[in-house]
């Protein structure tokens, strides 16, 4: 049994990880962001709170240190021309380790990321002597600056007259095109997604439950290496297909409905994001079919426009045109670019009733990670997803403003969604832009055709 799994399972990762000359480069070019003198405060993740549960490091210090333990920080000191980096972590502590595991210590964090380490309760010192000397706090979490809770659970205030200002975009900005490493990282835990997908996909039948799908595709992100799920497991039949981020994963799926499956694995911090509908009993209905083909074309005509160079809204436009036309075929709105009432001057398009979410977004350290889009237009080394689908909500015409039009609507509207009823339809994929374009890396069967047209 042992010799099966390990030949079953994906071949190791070689070695994937980001080197540390990578951290210290996008340390530098933080702090050459820096708008004057100062000091950039960068908090890790504190020990979970509940006992036993597992820790996850903050993107921020994952980001320009790799540091894997609770209650680290870094500081980037900058003076003139002159930067300092100063990393405070856990001090060794033997009773502790005894429970924990070993701690880095500072000359173990030294000598991994080449910095000055010092414990973490110097921290809060450290940063009053630097903020005396004048020059601004620059703060790389929301948090941060909401306030400043201490390095070891103290609160800790700046010094009276400093001057806080967040660096959260510029470190965005950053994060938002790859790195060679990180998307060697990303192909690694889409190629564990993907093999998760194809894992599911034989499980799913009449009368199992959404749970052992969500078990099969967990067990597998694990056996290849990935720390965790990037987000929680969602595995939604029937009506469930149709609540977007439903995951408790625990009902009893029947023939003639629609599985959505949206899933990624955390590896080494980096996340995949992959969606795929099937059949639960093998083969959708027409219905069903028509609604899959017409998330499918609005998946496909946004890939079509994915480039360098183009607006991340020219690829919503294209996905809209064609679920709004397909919603229209299947009798579900009015026309392609109809409008109801609602509380804007003008109306909603009609086929929001049944796309309420995003068309995508880019994925890194977080599911829902920076992209270069977001600042502009997408660029060699955007990573990101495109998810377009279509929900129909049993209730959705219940809940629109009481108003004559709507009524009417109503009417008009009800035969066919009472036909459509609690079919869900999600597809997404990732991709990963190249001066060529943008290459789909989430091969996992999504035709019509190969998936139970
Ligand atoms: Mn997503």
């Amino acid at each position: 049994m042992a010799a099966l799994l390990t030949a079953l399972a994906l071949p190791a990762s070689l070695d994937a990880q980001i080197p540390q000359e990578e951290y210290a480069t996008r340390r530098a070019s933080l702090a050459r962001m820096m708008s004057g003198d100062g000091v950039i405060l960068v908090r890790g993740a504190t020990a979970p709170a509940q006992d036993y549960m597992e820790f996850s490091q903050s993107p921020s210090l994952n980001y320009l240190a790799g540091i894997q333990e609770p209650d680290a920080s870094l500081l980037i000191v900058k003076r003139g021309s002159t930067v300092n980096e100063i990393l405070f972590v856990r001090e060794r502590n033997p009773d502790r380790e005894i429970w924990e595991g070993k701690f880095l210590g500072t000359k173990g964090a030294s000598a991994l990321t080449g910095m000055e380490a010092r414990p973490r309760e110097a921290l809060n010192g450290v940063l009053d002597s630097l903020l005396q000397r004048g020059g601004t706090l620059f703060t790389t979490s929301t948090a941060d600056m909401a306030g400043f809770p201490g390095s070891s659970g103290r609160e800790w205030t700046p010094p009276e007259g400093t001057r806080a200002q967040p660096m959260i975009a510029e470190l965005q900005r950053l994060r938002g095109t790859k790195s060679a490493a990180e998307l060697q990282l990303i192909r690694r835990a889409v190629d564990i997604t993907v093999e998760a997908h194809n894992e599911a996909r034989r499980i799913v039948a009449p009368d199992r439950y959404e749970y052992e799908v969500e078990a099969i595709i967990e067990y597998t992100f694990r056996r290849n290496g990935a720390e965790r799920p990037a987000f929680a497991s969602i595995v939604g039949s029937g009506p469930n297909s149709t609540s977007l981020h439903y995951n408790q994963n625990d009902r009893q799926m029947k023939a003639g409905e629609t599985i959505v499956i949206d899933i990624g694995a955390n590896f080494h911090g980096y996340s995949a994001d992959i969606t795929r509908t099937l059949p639960v009993s093998g083969k959708f209905t027409p219905e069903q079919s028509l609604i899959y083909q017409t998330v499918r074309n609005a998946q496909a005509a946004a890939e079509a426009e994915a480039r360098p160079g183009v607006s991340y809204t020219k690829l919503m436009a294209a996905a809209e045109s064609e679920l709004a036309a397909g919603l229209a075929r299947a009798g579900l709105i009015d026309s392609a670019n109809a409008t109801y009432d609602c509380n804007r001057p003008g109306g909603c398009p009609q086929f929001r009733l049944y796309y309420m979410h995003g068309l995508g977004h880019g994925i890194g350290l977080q599911v829902h990670d920076p992209d270069q889009f977001q600042f502009g237009t997408i660029g060699v080394n955007s990573v990101f997803t495109i998810e377009p689908g279509i929900y129909v909500r049993e209730d959705v015409l219940d809940h629109l403003p009481d108003t004559p039009g709507n009524r009417a609507l109503r009417a008009r509207l009800a035969p066919a969604v009472a036909k459509y009823a609690n079919i869900g339809v999600r597809i997404e994929d990732d991709y990963i832009v190249s001066e060529n374009g943008a290459e789909w890396i989430s091969r996992v069967p999504r035709e019509l055709s190969e998936v139970g047209g």
